[in-house]
């Protein structure tokens, strides 16, 4: 795979999400998210970690353009604070949130550094949460708004969109498994708040386009090609429950079709409740999808009651089947990206697709001031090698996003997991390119691997 370039105008970014790098969460009036709440909870993320300071981004925000800068990279993907733009969900417009964004915009086109901003990475305002959260349908209105908001300040300049990140891990993961902020176990409530998300994207489209003229609007979802454990009946029809669960239902209202049938049937009275028209709105037509692909997933059937009776293999049965495994104990699997890209491709034929988030934490060490992380370095490799080989069978894809441009707050997992191709030392807030920041800055320059 050494020698393989990719189109000129070929995107080259990294990515981060707000509320995993900015910090100065009481600053400049921003008001409370959800993972606030949630982080400040104990016994909810690792270590108690929180979001308070993080990557104090918020201040740095300059050397961290500088830094991409360095890189060489022509893209640069990041998340709004809703509670930085309206710090109660509705209500009145906070202009210093505005003006951050404002900021950072200028000095990214300045650096020749294409911003793709995505409105939401799951940093809901507490005050929304209140009321109902995403289980809400005036959630789904407040969206509109807040799209409307911030598109109206940065609409002239930014011109590409992201409504949502990875609306399954913001409902099913926070609303039903609790791992996430919310913080909530229920499958229903987990299943309304991805109708709302969905509805959200959709309805805020039109927002967008009129407020950002010429500009490119899509939705990220984290979709993983699916796997039978075995070649029984059973695990095949567990695979296919999952790949209904964790990736059409997403991929197919989006695209228009509405939610599957054999998904729906499984869900029965669980069912979100909708409206008419509902449909039509989630699938306004958008210019790109998306992807963040980390890992496919190999499913087994499974007697209990987990929402689609299936279960997924644990990291000892990945590593058994000869799976390396990172840091989060996901499998590596370059060769599934190909599969996943050219499958979207077939089903769906987005008009466009950019790899918004691809990357793999590993127990970096920092050696003499020096990030040695070679296996970073092949997961990236191998990934950006199935990616050229997406290109060669005609998958649209114009952009490639690492993540991360540097260690962050890991959700659940806090500051114990690095994703960075940059080293965060959270004590002195220094950053650290890594080997593979040094490698990915040849990739950028040299138009491929
Ligand atoms: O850190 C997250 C990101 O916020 C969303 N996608 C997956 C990443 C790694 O878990």
């Amino acid at each position: 795979m050494t020698g393989r370039t990719f189109p000129e105008q070929f995107v080259w970014g990294t990515a981060t999400a707000s509320y995993q790098i900015e910090g100065a969460v009481r600053e400049d009036g921003r008001g409370p998210s959800i993972w606030d709440t949630f982080s400040h909870t104990p016994g909810r993320t690792y270590n108690g970690d929180t979001g308070d300071v993080a990557c104090d981004h918020y201040h740095r925000w300059r050397d961290d353009v500088q830094l991409m800068r360095d890189l060489g990279v022509n893209a640069y993907r990041f998340s709004v604070a809703w509670p930085r733009v309206r710090p109660n969900g509705g209500g009145a417009i906070n202009s210093a949130g505005l003006d951050f964004y404002d900021r950072l915009v200028d000095a990214l086109l300045a650096a020749r550094i294409t911003p793709f901003v995505t409105l939401y990475h799951w940093d809901l305002p507490q005050a929304l949460q209140d009321r109902g959260g995403w289980a809400h349908r005036d959630t789904a209105e407040m969206f509109v708004e807040y799209a409307d908001i911030v598109t109206r300040r940065l609409g002239d300049r930014v011109k590409h969109w992201i409504t949502h990140n990875e609306p399954w891990v913001a409902s099913l993961i926070g609303h039903f498994e609790g791992i996430h902020a919310p913080g909530l176990r229920d499958l229903r409530v987990a299943l309304q708040a991805a109708h709302h998300l969905l509805l959200s994207h959709g309805m805020a489209a039109s927002a967008l386009r009129s407020n950002s003229t010429h500009c490119r609007v899509g939705i990220t979802l984290n979709l993983t090609p699916v796997k039978p454990a075995s070649d029984s009946q059973a695990d095949i029809e567990a695979a296919q429950r999952y790949d209904g669960f964790h990736n059409r239902w997403f991929l197919d209202p989006v695209f228009g079709r509405g939610y599957p049938e054999d998904v729906q049937a499984f869900y029965g009275n669980m069912m979100p409740e909708m409206q008419p028209g509902d449909a039509a709105a989630i699938a306004a037509p958008i210019d790109f999808l998306g992807i963040n692909y980390y890992f496919p997933t190999i499913v087994r059937a499974a007697r209990d009651a987990t929402p689609v009776a299936c279960e997924t293999l644990t990291t000892d049965e990945y590593a058994a089947a000869g799976y390396t495994t990172t840091a989060m104990g996901w499998p590596v699997d370059a060769g599934a990206l190909l599969e996943l890209l050219t499958r979207i491709q077939n089903d769906y034929a987005p008009p466009a697709i950019y790899i918004t988030e691809n990357g793999a934490a590993f127990d970096d060490q920092l050696v003499n001031g020096e990030v040695h992380d070679t296996q970073r370095i092949a997961y990236l490799s191998d990934h950006l090698g199935a990616a050229r080989d997406a290109l060669d069978v005609g998958v649209p894809l114009w952009g490639y996003f690492a993540w991360s441009l540097m260690d962050n707050f890991e959700w659940s997992f806090g500051y114990s997991k690095r994703f960075g191709i940059v080293y965060t030392d959270y004590a002195t807030q220094q950053r650290i390119p890594k080997a593979s920041a040094r490698w990915y800055q040849q990739v950028v320059g040299g138009g491929g691997i």
